[in-house]
């Protein structure tokens, strides 16, 4: 190995800057003169909205401008774009209504903008924000996922009858039907995946600039995706040209899907901005976090597994009902669609699979990505129905999943649901999670447990996920509007050291650490020379952003390509440099040697002649060392897991603890081990957090109750035991480096594992399943009506 290359757990280059409060975030940036916008916000989750009075606020000190609805469709301001399509089952497009970026008149959930309000001083926009009168005429609302098409639920859009944004289907309902006729046993679940915050550290903010003398626009914002971004406000919102417009994502606190759509504060921002020639800037409160980024999951699922009398599964049926919100988030449709049903063969050979899901509208915040996004719901209903036919069964867990697995001989392996599994051992990673979890003994732990007056309940999942979406045209034909390729760009400095840019996004990912690794290892040139980046529109020449944990196998294969492009102009310089021919010059390690001969030039002498070319093929080639590259993926990758999860319970309080977890993940080849375990360890406490705290609840008129960090809990140190981690290799054979993605996968696995061991715990009481999340009261109820029962 390489020093610092591939396989190295070289520690993060950027920590130093993060971790030492020396990074530029958002909000970290000033600019002479800048103005604060407030954004004044719906207290109702549906209401009509009859009249906007800003006439005193406009009057108040330090006020430049008070924007409203009707302002931005004078200024021929666009809706919030959706950056895919779904088609309905009997061929009608998805209901796709208008998202003003300021409400017009309706509000649609609470914390819709109704009104901006731009002032020299935060306080003081605040200030003028509390002088307007927005006169409401409030009404019911739609709130619950599982209500809404019923025929009294209170209509979100016009366009939308009962509710409904799409009806969806995939797969063969017919087969699925005959294996459910000829079933000896039917595993049946009716199961919320609840709603949740993604939460980032670094709340949501963004300032924009614009230079009256180049008519350019400049945002820089907390997202994921800058080139993405770009494009969705600059062609759909703001009609703003691409070369006008700059999108610069700087340091990023956290993201985890929150931050890859557009936002209609972002678009405000660049409106007044252009419109007042000032720079205006926003940045979010913890409260805002709450009702305007973005929520995650938000399904209601009823699901059945057919199983013949070996415990074989022969069919699935999944009916789901999906909560969209009040509006069409960006990747909103995608979510509970593609990136959702094609997973329902889980790591498991079941032949025929049938689903249909309704994606619905209620007056709630809207739904986008959140770490796993569909994956997490598919791999959760998928794992607990597995559970649910073991018991049905009288199968152990472990041997119905070891009897259903798809064969390590078997692939690449097409799924009855689209698609092509590309390489897996799966029953090996459960062999190692058996062992490495001690499955075998735990009944002696729970004997221990049942001493102390506890129950202690074991469960295990087989978490997959498609990511390092997609190929483009397949992407295409099923409703993306934009290509899923990445572009890399790999410039040499006359002096040797190499700056990248990448169109992807690192907010606590590693990627300067882990390209620089890829340069390290191909190139030859030292880590502390290579530097990475990324999340600028005027920088890298393309992008789509880092999410779906697309960054390393899209991004990275880019790098790689754009990398091969170097040694191949390389080789050329270095013919003419060691007056020897093309052909007999060989390139290892960041050296071109002739062959067979002791001569040889390094790649830095390379780099320098070719930007001082006074020795130099001027006639056959340009000067210059500087390759780009674009890599669109031939399939998704498949990383998979094997997960086991032990919790205590306190049968008199309903206390739940996570005494172990184990995760045997393959990611494929591993760039970093220590960044691989850092995003496992991230992924998996994510998961934790949704299986037994994190809940987003509204009433029933659509107010949130869970609006701050006292009322919504997120998983604390002492809620995760120290997790036991192993991994197995089989390397991706659709992209060079051979990897697949690891960002999620700890987040898919972590809530099935963890809600089997509940389960699996109060099974001696006759329960049969229990809800996410786990509370101390959801559990204790759970045991109440078994007790009752
Ligand atoms: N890596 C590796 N070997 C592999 C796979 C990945 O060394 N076989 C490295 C990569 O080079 C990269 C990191 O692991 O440095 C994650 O890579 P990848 O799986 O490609 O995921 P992305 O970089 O595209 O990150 C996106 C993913 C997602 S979708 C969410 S959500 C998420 C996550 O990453 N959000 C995060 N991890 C997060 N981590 C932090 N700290 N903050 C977030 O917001």
């Amino acid at each position: 190995m390489r020093e610092g290359g591939i396989g190295a757990a070289v520690k993060r280059k950027e920590d130093f800057r993060l971790l030492t409060g020396r990074g530029t975030y958002t909000d970290d940036i000033a600019r002479p003169g800048e103005l604060f916008a407030h954004m004044l916000r719906s207290p109702h989750a549906h209401a009509a909205i009859s009249a906007v009075d800003i006439s005193a606020a406009e009057q108040a000190p330090g006020v430049v401008a008070v924007l409203t609805g009707p302002d931005a469709d004078a200024d021929g301001l666009g809706g919030m774009p959706c950056g895919w399509g779904i088609t309905s089952r009997d061929g009608t497009p998805m209901v796709e209504p208008k998202w003003p970026v300021i409400a017009q008149e309706t509000v649609r959930y609470v914390g819709e903008i109704v009104a901006a309000v731009i002032a020299e001083t935060a306080d003081q926009a605040a200030d003028a924000a509390a002088l307007i009168h927005v006169a409401y005429d409030s009404a019911p609302a739609c709130v619950q996922t599982a209500r809404a098409t019923e025929a009294d639920a209170p209509r979100v859009h016009e366009a939308a009858v009962g509710n409904i944004c799409f009806d969806w289907d995939l797969g063969d309902k017919e087969a699925a039907d005959s294996a459910f006729a000829n079933a000896a046993h039917v595993a049946a679940l009716d199961l919320v995946n609840q709603r949740i915050v993604p939460h980032p550290m670094e709340p949501r903010a963004a300032i924009a600039e614009f230079d009256v003398a180049a008519a350019k626009l400049t945002l820089h914002c907390t997202g994921q995706a800058a080139h993405a971004m770009r494009l969705l406000l600059g062609a759909f919102v703001l009609n703003q040209p691409e070369h006008k417009f700059r999108v610069v994502c700087p340091d990023v606190g956290g993201g985890f899907g929150t931050k890859v759509p557009p936002y209609c504060e972002y678009a405000i921002l660049c409106w007044a901005a252009r419109k007042l020639g000032r720079t205006v800037r926003w940045t979010g409160q913890r409260a805002e976090c709450f009702i305007t980024d973005t929520h995650g999951r938000d399904h209601a699922t009823k699901c059945e597994l057919a199983l013949d009398g070996e415990g074989k599964f022969t069919g699935l049926r999944v009916l789901t009902t999906a909560n969209m919100g009040a509006y069409l988030s960006a990747f909103a449709p995608l979510i509970p669609t593609y990136l959702y049903a094609t997973l329902f063969a889980g790591q498991y050979t079941t032949p025929a699979i049938w689903t249909n899901v309704k994606a619905v509208f209620t007056h709630t915040s809207p739904v986008d990505a959140l770490r796993g996004a569909g994956r997490p719901e598919a791999t959760y209903l998928v794992e607990r129905l597995v559970d649910e036919a073991a018991r049905l069964s009288g199968l152990d867990p472990v041997e119905i999943r070891r009897r259903n697995m798809i064969p390590a001989d078997a692939f690449p392996y097409q799924t009855p649901v689209a698609l092509l599994y590309d390489s897996g051992e799966y029953e090996r990673a459960l062999d190692i999670a058996v062992e490495t979890s001690g499955w075998n003994d735990f009944e002696a732990r729970r004997r221990d447990s049942e001493g102390a007056g506890k129950l202690r309940g074991i469960g295990f999942a087989a978490p997959i996920e498609a990511t390092g979406a997609a190929p483009s045209a397949i992407a295409g034909s099923l409703g993306a509007r934009a290509g899923l390729y990445e572009s890399a760009q790999v410039r040499f400095n006359a002096t040797g050291t190499v700056t990248v840019f990448v169109g992807t996004h690192n907010h606590g990912q590693g990627h300067e650490t882990t390209f620089a690794q890829l340069i390290t290892d191909k190139l030859g040139v030292p880590l502390e020379n290579v530097e990475v980046v990324e999340g600028d529109t005027d920088r890298a020449t393309m992008g789509m952003g880092t999410y779906g944990s697309r960054s390393l196998s899209v991004g990275g294969s880019a790098v790689d390509r754009a990398m091969d492009k170097i040694v191949e102009k390389g080789r050329k310089i270095a013919a003419h440099l060691m007056e020897a021919s093309v052909e007999d010059v060989e390139f290892d390690s960041g050296t071109f040697t002739v062959s067979g001969t002791d001569k040889s030039t390094s790649i830095a002498e390379v780099a320098f002649a070719a930007y001082v070319p006074h020795n130099y093929p001027l006639e056959e080639l340009e000067p210059g060392l500087d390759e780009q590259a674009y890599f669109d993926p031939v399939n998704f990758n498949f990383p998979y897991g094997a997960y086991v999860a032990e919790v205590e319970i306190d049968p008199e309080t309903g206390r739940l603890s996570v005494e172990r977890f184990t995760a045997v993940d393959d990611v494929g080849n591993i760039i970093n081990p220590m960044i691989v375990e850092g995003q496992v360890h991230g992924g998996v406490v994510h998961g934790i957090g949704q299986a037994v705290c994190e809940q987003v609840v509204f009433d029933d008129s659509g107010q949130p109750l869970t609006g701050s960090l006292m009322d919504y809990t997120l998983p604390r140190a002492d809620d995760v035991p120290s997790l036991t981690l192993d991994h197995t290799v089989t390397p991706c054979p659709m992209n060079p480096l051979g990897v697949k993605g690891v960002g999620e996968i700890g987040a898919i696995g972590a809530p099935a594992a963890v809600m089997n061991a509940v389960v699996n715990a109060l099974a001696p009481l006759g329960v049969t399943h229990v809800d996410m999340p786990a509370t101390s009261h959801a559990v204790w109820q759970a045991i109440q009506n078994a007790r009752a029962a």
